[in-house]
């Protein structure tokens, strides 16, 4: 079994919902880059926009002045680095301070160069599915289509693949993430996780990032109020193993440990089944 890439998140914002505020300095950023990485990250996200519903958008200037000292510090100790931004210009000063991979949650509707600036460099691309910026996101959660959000997410990444390839992007160097949470109710998360076939349909490795979202914190909810944040690791959990063995080529979690203890208990099951599986 292949299994999925761990990309850890490193959020250099006041305002994520999941770590805000904890890795602002750059020098917090760093070493807990550098943690994620001893625990077994394959990339390091760095990212310096807060995209939970409901965030307005830092400055480009904010932005650069946040991600791009820890990039150029992770990126020279050989960390494999991810910018997750929407902008051209953040993704442009990423790549020149050494990150690998461009995570653009709008998938390119965000900033109409982002393309130009992805092709050019040949960096890796994750495109994600997007509807609208996070202050209005909820209004676009709507799925009325026949075949409902599943097909829909694979007709719009569809359309964007369509206009990369169009833009120069090496089809080689496109992931897509169908963007659980985005634009996207409780239901429409599980829906999509139920069914990823028609996203995999398209032909690309997968990135799913479900690591402490609102849908997990609803699931487990008591006495009306979501489960905190911070206590929705089990879960996330059980989504690493089920995605795991729906080989998506990549999982973006903030606990690496956790998932990475998951992946080695697939990995050490994959070893007792032999080469000719576990079929007599
Ligand atoms: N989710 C968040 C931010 N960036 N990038 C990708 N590719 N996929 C995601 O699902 C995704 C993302 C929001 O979560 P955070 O605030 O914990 O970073």
């Amino acid at each position: 079994m292949k299994l999925p890439r761990l990309m850890g998140v490193v959020n250099v914002t006041p305002d994520s919902f999941s770590d805000g505020g904890r890795w602002l300095q750059a020098d917090a950023a760093i070493a807990h880059g550098r943690e994620l990485v001893a625990q077994g990250a394959d990339i390091i996200d760095i990212g310096g926009e807060s995209t939970r519903p409901g965030a307005t958008r830092p400055l480009v200037t904010e932005e650069l002045d946040r991600v791009v000292p820890v990039i150029t510090a992770l990126a020279a100790e050989g960390v494999r680095v991810s910018v997750d931004t929407m902008r051209a210009e953040v993704a442009e000063a990423a790549i020149a301070a050494g990150a690998a991979i461009v995570n653009d949650v709008s998938g390119g509707l965000a900033d109409a160069r982002m393309y130009d600036v992805v092709a050019a460099a040949g960096t890796t691309y994750v495109a994600m599915h997007w509807r609208a910026q996070a202050d209005h996101m909820r209004d676009f959660a709507v799925y009325d289509e026949p075949g409902g959000v599943a097909t829909a997410v694979r007709d719009e990444l569809a359309a964007r693949v369509d206009a990369m390839l169009a833009a120069g992007v090496e089809r080689d160097r496109i992931v897509l993430d169908p963007g659980l949470g985005f634009a996207k109710r409780p239901e429409h998360n599980w829906q999509l996780l139920h069914d990823l076939d028609p996203v995999r349909a398209l032909g690309f490795p997968l990135l799913v990032g479900a690591s402490r979202k609102s849908f997990l914190g609803t699931l487990l909810a008591s006495g009306g109020s979501p489960r905190p944040v911070g206590e929705r690791e089990h879960a996330n959990t059980a989504l690493t193993v089920l995605l795991a063995q729906q080989g998506v080529w990549g999982l973006r979690v903030h606990d690496v440990l956790a998932a990475k203890d998951a992946l080695r208990v697939l990995e050490r099951l994959d070893q007792a089944a032999g080469p000719g599986g576990d079929r007599p």
